[in-house]
């Protein structure tokens, strides 16, 4: 078989297949929950995508990965073709890293597709999006400046001390304690205001 050949019966295939195999078939929870981990993450933190829903039979989704591109983060998973199961309604669930990633906004899009296809035939959904802060950003408003200092310097507990849950994002570098080396990171993300 040429490629030529391969490239239209892969096709025929994935078209024929797109409806049963995509993510708007019928009779699934749709649009899929997503669950992004951590909630606020910002550039120190892999962020960690979790969506699922109810598949409309017991070969639910499965093998999830993700592919980033600028803003978009494209989550994709594979239907088992071996899988053979009942149509019977089936709670799924699935996690992927998109990887410690720069303070933006990205969108969220989802694919399911057959493990001997390419999923690049399969449309794409938008499942939501999420945002991540510049790192010691504390107030969310997308800088880095003396409001965020006023917090940082409120929460500076020293090493290995312990600090209070509302503190939680001044631990710019995720060991546990608040303290000098926080700070230095925490001088490296000043931006000033409205930045
Ligand atoms: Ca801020
Ligand atoms: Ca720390
Ligand atoms: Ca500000």
């Amino acid at each position: 078989m040429t490629d030529e050949h391969r490239r239209i019966v892969t096709t025929v295939v994935a078209v024929g297949l797109a409806a049963f195999g995509s993510w708007e078939a019928t009779g699934q929870e749709w649009p899929p929950w997503m669950q992004v981990e951590p909630s606020c993450p910002t550039e120190e933190d892999v962020v960690t995508i979790t969506i699922g829903g109810i598949w409309d039979h017991t070969c639910t989704p499965a093998y999830p990965w993700i592919e980033l591109d600028g803003s978009r983060v494209d989550f994709y998973a594979h239907l088992d073709p071996d899988c053979f199961g009942f149509w019977w309604p089936t709670p799924w669930e699935l996690s992927a890293p998109v990887g410690p990633v720069s303070a933006g906004t990205y969108d969220v899009y989802a694919c399911c597709c057959y493990l001997w296809l390419a999923c690049d035939v399969y449309p794409m959904t938008f499942i939501g999006a999420f945002t991540v802060y510049r790192t010691g950003d504390l107030d969310y408003d997308g800088d880095v400046d003396l409001d965020d200092f006023n917090t940082f310097a409120g929460c500076l507990a020293g090493p290995d001390n312990a600090y209070p849950p509302e503190c939680d994002g001044a631990d710019l570098n995720r060991d546990g304690d608040i303290d000098l080396a926080d700070f230095a990171t925490f001088q490296r993300g000043f931006t000033g205001s409205g930045c």
